[in-house]
């Protein structure tokens, strides 16, 4: 890494871009390994295979869902910032402030739960956080919290950052969406590259969502220390679920740029952009700031007008860009003569899942599978779909094309298949189970729900396995890939 530090115009010195995109990278491998062991753990217990107190299990719960989705959002970022720094002027210095700041977030949410004992689900719905039944004290809760304001922080000035480059070159975010081209008023051919259509609704959705979060954190924190301070519950949950709903939900669109980039480089077929793809992504932009209510399915306080426009939207929401995302890939592989290799094959992967995990997903989203699925395994095993075989295998695929591009290593071929069978298996554990109706959330399992537990302990060690292959060898690559060139063009 030394080597790419060089030195800056004012004599200081700066760490190369390809470097920092790397360094984010290199903090994604390692944590999306520990985290995957903190969710083998909870599979583990649930199996009776290993002995959890469940106060303990709760506070892995809590780290795996904070850690997963704060790690996946910083791994899809160094996806979006790589790509779209070939079209716009973006700054080194705000990529890595907000690697800082997600690492000063990470010490305080792990030290909340490990040291601390904060077991209150990565959703702090209110006013959980404080209401601990002993298991943690206010400062705990407090560091939680504290730690996810720190991590919103910094990708706010990160898309903020995005922002003003795409700005500098675009006429108005509308612009670099492609609206125009969208409603057929301007030539596709002169419309934004994929790159910045993807970020600008990125950085649209996750401005306001981590604003809205900022809001209720920052409620919730003043909660903690006065009590007699409160706000009203089905509020808060609304604006919780804006947050945390449009942040897990922007990781796809940010890492399906890898999907947009690296494909057509191994294929030599260019990314066709056309109104439809460009009107699949002002729509997704829309849905995505409205599709949270699908979480408040099941709160009939709600008025029924949200709830029913929580069900449409949740049908329609993901699709358009799935949708023109699926039939793109098709369009760049079919017949192109692709020598397939392990970087082609994860991202491949990225958009198979993401349109398979997709299905389920809009079954929950149906009030009247939601008032019998709702609670049940189904649930993570819907979202460990298109996050664990969607979002990861694009951000696996992305390291791949960066350290270890050319077909030829049996060794990355191992992980890719182990990552994907194992991953295979531990998802379709979870949706058999939720389809028998295993509560999700559930520290201890009675008797009847093994079999799915173990099956699933099973499928989730294998996958463990393939991506820990995957990840040794991006660390192999490294240090060649620090100064090398984009492989192929
Ligand atoms: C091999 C990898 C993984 C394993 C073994 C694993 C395991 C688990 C388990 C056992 C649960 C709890 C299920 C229950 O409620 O009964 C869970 C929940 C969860 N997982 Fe994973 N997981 C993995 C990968 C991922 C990935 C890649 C992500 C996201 C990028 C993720 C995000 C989450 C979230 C958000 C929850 C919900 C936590 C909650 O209910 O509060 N997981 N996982
Ligand atoms: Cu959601």
């Amino acid at each position: 890494m030394t080597m790419a530090v060089t030195a800056g115009r004012t004599g200081r010195t700066a760490i190369s871009p390809r470097a920092a995109v790397l360094a984010y990278l290199a903090v994604a491998g390692v944590v999306f390994l520990l985290m995957m062991l903190l969710g083998l753990t909870m599979r583990l217990a649930q199996a009776q295979w290993i002995d959890v107190p469940p106060n303990f299990f709760y506070v892995v719960m809590t780290m795996h869902g904070a850690g997963m989705v704060g790690i996946a959002g910083l791994s899809s970022a160094a996806v979006m910032w790589h790509f779209v720094r070939r079209h716009d002027p973006v700054s080194t210095a705000v990529f890595l402030t907000n690697l800082v700041f997600f690492l000063i977030g990470a010490v305080l949410i792990l030290g909340a739960g490990f040291i601390g004992g904060f077991g209150a689900a990565w959703t702090f719905l209110f006013p959980l956080p404080a209401h601990s039944g002993g298991l943690w004290s206010v400062n705990a809760a407090a560091s939680y919290l504290i730690g996810l304001i720190f991590i919103g922080v910094g990708f706010l000035l990160l898309h903020l950052d995005i922002a003003r480059g795409i700005l500098s070159k675009y006429h108005g975010l509308g612009a670099a969406l492609g609206v125009k081209q969208a409603f057929g008023l301007a030539p596709a051919e002169a419309g934004p590259p994929p790159a910045v259509t993807a970020s600008t609704m990125a950085l649209i959705a996750n401005i306001l969502g981590i604003v809205v979060g900022a809001a209720v954190l920052v409620i919730s924190l003043v909660n903690l220390y006065v009590p007699s301070f409160t706000f009203n519950t089905l509020a808060a949950k609304n604006l919780i679920y804006y947050f945390g709903h449009t942040f897990i939900n922007v990781t796809i669109y940010m890492a399906v740029i890898a999907v947009y980039e690296i494909l057509p480089v191994y294929s030599h077929r260019k990314w066709k952009t056309n109104w439809a793809f460009y009107l699949a992504w002002v729509l997704s932009t829309v849905f995505v700031l409205t599709v949270y209510t699908h979480h408040l399915l099941m709160d009939f306080a709600m008025p029924t007008w949200t709830l029913v426009a929580g069900q449409v939207i949740s049908w329609l929401s993901g699709l358009p860009v799935l949708l023109v995302t699926a039939f793109g890939t098709l369009t760049v592989v079919y017949r192109s003569g692709l020598r397939w290799n392990p970087a082609a094959a994860l991202v491949f992967l990225g958009v198979a899942g993401w349109a398979i995990g997709v299905i389920p997903a809009i079954a929950d989203g149906t009030i009247a599978v939601n008032s019998v699925m709702h609670n049940t395994q189904w649930v993570p095993g819907h979202f460990h779909t298109y996050l664990l075989l969607g979002m990861v295998a694009m951000v696996l695929g992305f390291m791949t094309y960066l350290t270890n591009p050319q077909p030829r290593y049996g060794f990355a071929w191992l992980g890719y298949w182990l990552y994907l069978v194992g991953g295979v298996i531990f998802v379709i554990a979870f949706l058999l189970a939720g389809a028998a109706s295993v509560p999700r959330r559930y520290a201890v399992h009675v008797a009847q729900w093994l079999p799915y537990d173990r099956i699933g302990s099973i499928g989730a060690a294998l996958a463990i396995a393939g991506v820990l292959i995957l990840v040794v060898r991006f660390f192999v690559g490294m240090r060649t890939a620090v100064l090398a060139e984009d492989p192929i063009g």
